[in-house]
């Protein structure tokens, strides 16, 4: 197997991250959809007992609109940390119609790791802005705080720009990319994609797939299969299968915890993450 074949001998326990709503779904689209910060931390709660040490978050405002507001992003942490001790990752992608300059103050709640979306691109219907000097003011800043950068790369470019900043010292090794399959705008959900990404990371890198919609799946499995973390949540799918919707994200976790451990790998806990990412905050 790639990863194994990369580094003889070492396999390290599976870090399952929760990404439990994401910026486009609604309560229409599934009812078990959380939007309201004691709606996300129960979700995430469920999630970190069936296996999950990280929790991706975006957040909503009142009228479940995607939000950086910082005093929604706060509250929700503190929900999060009194029912458990799960690492948090704010998501800076945040929603398409948030600007960037907004989206990046949610580092100074300094959380325990955060996206950062190198390049801006199409997504979907809308556009997804991510300018070259924003992204190198927002890496410098999650260094400075020591927020764990999670690169998100939709595009073999978009690992091209990682590296580049990684040359320039933005990002402190092991870098933590997460191989972003299935986005209209980016690269196809497919296993080639995903080889092709997998055999150009840096060594000593961190990797998930996050496949988009009806891969979701397959991809995972391939992802862990190949030595890669994964990541299950509404954010990504709102099937557990065919017609049926997940009711939460704690099912998907549940499912990608079983798939690891039918591989035979061992789920991480918060402890273990955090070694292994090398977290410094
Ligand atoms: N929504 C996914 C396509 C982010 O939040 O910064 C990618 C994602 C990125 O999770
Ligand atoms: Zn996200």
């Amino acid at each position: 197997m790639l990863l194994r074949y990369r580094t003889p001998y070492i396999v390290r326990p599976v870090i399952l991250t929760v990404a439990p709503t994401g910026p486009l779904a609604t309560k229409q689209d599934n009812p078990w959809l959380p939007t309201q910060p004691d709606e996300i931390a129960g979700q995430v709660a469920e999630a970190y007992a069936a296996g999950a040490a990280v929790a991706h978050l975006h957040l909503r405002d009142r009228d479940d609109r995607p939000t950086a507001d910082l005093d929604i992003a706060a509250r929700t942490l503190e929900l999060i940390r009194e029912r458990c001790p799960i690492l948090v990752q704010l998501s800076t992608g945040v929603g398409l119609m948030v600007p960037f300059e907004e989206r990046e103050r949610l580092v100074e709640l300094r959380p325990e790791m955060a996206t950062l979306n190198p390049c801006s691109m199409s997504f979907g219907d809308g556009e997804f802005r991510n300018p070259p000097a924003g992204v190198r003011r927002l890496a410098a800043r999650m260094r400075e705080l020591r927020v764990k950068p999670e690169l998100e790369i939709y595009d073999t470019g978009h690992l091209d720009a990682c590296l580049r900043l990684r040359d320039e010292g933005l990002l402190a090794e092991p870098l933590q990319f997460s191989i972003v399959l299935g986005v209209r705008g980016g690269m196809a959900a497919t296993a080639e994609n995903l080889l092709t990404m997998v055999r150009r990371l840096p060594a000593g890198a961190a990797w998930q797939v996050i496949a988009i919609g009806r891969a979701n799946l397959e991809l995972t499995a391939i992802g862990l299969a190949l030595g890669g973390n994964c990541r299950a949540g509404l954010e990504d799918t709102l099937h557990l299968r065919k017609g049926e919707l997940a009711p939460g994200s704690a099912p998907l976790v549940a499912r990608a915890a079983a798939l690891a451990r039918s591989l035979d790998l061992d789920i991480a806990d918060v402890e273990g993450a955090r070694r292994q990412l090398q977290l410094e905050g």
